[in-house]
């Protein structure tokens, strides 16, 4: 039998009982050090911390094996961290709006931010006085592909309260494309595909909804439908959508690019919870891309809103997709890197539902019951949701409601499921609390090893000191060594981290500064053109055009070109800013007092922002990334001249 307990033989309430060194340490053997160290930490004791050589400790200075990249749920930023260390490097806004770089307020993240969006969304933003969304819930962070491995270009994730798939640049570790996906309601599953390359990002709505949803149609949900949207990830731009029954939930697809599969928890299309769990089986959504593709092709699609969907519901007798039935209310969807299995979460069922992807011929083209795919499903316990993979045939399945992690061989559920007499689970370990997404390392690869696991908790209950009624999830790594898994790391983190991916550091290779051609700033240097400056050298000139006014400004540690400029009250007025320095990690920034702008200006970087100088006096403007030792002396006033003057 597998032991449930997180320390293998010792409870974890024995332990934090023993006092560090104590009785219950000295049996754990060699990597007593660890959980000394661990249990130590929390107990908040003067055990010592972990020992510069225990294995998952990286010292002061040291670099990290792998990066991680984090989503962040409600918070719409994308995270990365160090893995093992789970130190948290960078925060990247994507989504949201952020203070200190003003991403959702500068001219350039504007732009793109805005490229994307539907003419109806920026119709409904402008009559709430609002340019972007200023929300975001970033759910699914994944990284382009090549041949079945990450391929360090790109991040994709999603947000699935403004439905909408970015892409972040990996170079500059920034976004440089939002689209907007128009037909689908709550993007929320999103991967890309993984062979041959990532031509394709597929994204799945959550939410049911009219086909054309004008407001004709309201309370009838028979006329509801849903759709999964491939996107061209090369242009993000939406290569076609499939309307299916049921809503979606989570998607991958397979490593031979011919298949895409998305959980459905409410095939009912019910509208409450009991309605939404009132059936024995909802089903996986089997999606056939080259007859999806030879449809558009052949002209079988309708358009809505520009995008050319086809009919993928049940019952439409064509070879677009298949939906293959599973217990009530599934959730994760996980491809194997054996390429071969899909491994479905059951959610209400305690079971996981594994998928052989070379069965799924026979189902389209030789009338197979779509069942027959089913080739194990091995019960692991309560709460199933998702499934991570060791490159050795094993799986770490996130069970929500026991609080646990079980490690299952594929093989041998596979056996089990074809009558063999053998248990599938190696090891159950406890995690703290309630899981929801696991990573291992390139775990969704064919690179994928059983170094590192990753558990993100979404409840901490008791491990941390109360900061008041919003409580911090928790987040904890574990080294993994044969069947057990031992924890090395235990750590809070704001809301909220669903998802995580860990990629080698080899296959990431970041600029130190910006390349003065980037494209970022295309449009600004064209105004800048038609204005007679140039962006790329000195600047510290003021363009008056109408009411309009252009304030160009180099930025070099500790001054900004300008000292002082002068506008008129009600001038619309864009402060565009170089940074020259060129020196690895001297940012400035730009902030105008009393008037909510503030920008990010790194090495090399051009940015700008535009606002109303709409009260006349004196304003300081400063430099809010400390850069120099005359940090705060890098500063200066916009004059703002009274209207009736
Ligand atoms: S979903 Cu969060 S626990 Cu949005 Cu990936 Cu399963
Ligand atoms: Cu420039 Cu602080
Ligand atoms: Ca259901």
């Amino acid at each position: 039998m597998p032991e449930s307990t997180q320390l293998r033989g010792i409870s974890r309430r024995s332990l934090l009982g023993a006092t560090a060194g104590g009785a219950a340490i000295g049996t754990l053997g060699a990597t007593g050090a660890i959980l000394t160290g661990a249990a130590g930490a929390l107990m908040g004791s003067s055990t010592p911390a972990l020992s510069a050589t225990a294995p998952g400790h990286v010292g002061p200075g040291e670099l990290d094996e792998y990066y991680g990249f984090w989503s962040s749920g409600q918070t719409g930023e994308l995270r990365i961290l160090g893995i093992p260390s789970m130190r948290e490097l960078m925060r990247v806004p994507v989504f949201n709006r952020c203070s200190a770089t003003g991403w959702g307020q500068t001219n350039e993240s504007i732009k793109i931010m805005r490229d994307g969006m539907t003419e109806r969304t920026k119709k409904f933003l402008a009559a709430n006085g609002k340019q972007v969304h200023d929300n975001g819930d970033l759910h699914h962070v994944h990284m382009s592909f090549t041949e079945g491995k990450y391929d360090g270009r790109f991040l994709f994730m999603n947000d699935k309260a403004n439905t909408r798939v970015a892409r972040v640049r990996c170079d500059v570790m920034k976004p440089d494309r939002i689209l907007e996906i128009p037909n689908a309601k709550a993007i929320h599953g999103m991967r890309p595909q993984k062979f041959p390359r990532t031509n394709y990002v597929f994204a799945n709505g959550e939410d049911e909804g009219p086909m054309v949803n004008d407001g004709k149609i309201l309370d009838d949900p028979s006329q509801y439908v849903n759709f999964y949207t491939a996107i061209n990830a090369d242009e993000m731009t939406v290569a076609w959508q499939v309307m299916v029954s049921g809503n979606l939930d989570n998607t991958d697809c397979d490593y031979d690019g011919k298949y895409a599969f998305s959980t459905s928890y409410n095939s009912e299309m019910g509208m409450n919870t009991a309605e939404m769990t009132s059936s024995d089986m909802d089903h996986v959504v089997v999606f056939n891309i080259k007859e999806i593709e030879a449809g558009i092709a052949a002209g079988d699609f309708i358009e809505l809103q520009g995008v050319k969907v086809i009919d993928g519901r049940k019952g439409q007798n064509k070879n677009y997709t298949r939906y293959i039935p599973i217990a009530n209310n599934p959730h994760g969807c996980n491809m194997a890197p054996d390429r071969v299995h899909l491994c479905i979460g059951g959610k209400l069922s305690p079971t996981v539902s594994v998928i052989d992807v070379r069965k799924l011929d026979a189902v389209f083209y030789d009338g197979a019951d779509p069942r027959s795919a089913v080739v194990a499903e091995p019960e692991l316990g309560l709460g199933p949701l998702h499934t991570a993979f060791d490159g050795k045939g094993n799986a770490y399945t996130t069970l929500f409601l026991d609080s646990q992690v079980v490690k299952w061989n594929i093989d041998a559920a596979v056996r089990a499921f074809a009558g063999e007499s053998v248990d599938p689970i190696l090891s159950k370990t406890d995690v703290h609390y309630q899981p929801g997404h696991n990573s291992t390392c390139e775990g969704e690869t064919l690179d994928a090893t059983d170094k590192y696991y990753i558990s993100m908790n979404k409840f901490s209950k008791d491990r941390f000191l109360n900061v008041g009624p919003l409580k911090p999830e928790n987040e904890q790594v574990f080294l993994i060594e044969g069947d057990k898994l031992t924890l090395v790391h235990d750590g809070p983190t704001f809301a909220e981290p669903h998802d995580s991916i860990v990629v080698h550091h080899t296959k990431v290779n970041p600029l130190h500064a910006w390349k003065r051609d980037d494209p970022m700033w295309a449009e600004t240097r064209r105004q800048a053109e038609a204005d007679g400056v140039n962006i790329d050298d000195w600047m510290d000139t003021v363009i008056r055009d109408g009411n309009k006014v252009r304030v160009y400004m180099s930025s070099q540690a500790p001054n900004f070109a300008l000292e002082t400029f002068t506008v008129r009250e009600g001038d619309e007025v864009t402060v565009i800013i170089t940074n020259l320095d060129d020196i690895d990690d001297l940012s400035h920034g730009f902030t105008m007092g009393d008037h909510g702008v503030a920008f990010e200006i790194s090495p090399q970087q051009t940015a700008s922002a535009t606002f109303v100088a709409a009260k006349a006096g004196v304003f300081w403007f400063y430099c809010q990334w400390f850069c120099h030792a005359l940090h705060m002396e890098m500063r200066g006033r916009m004059f703002v001249e009274p209207k009736d003057a």
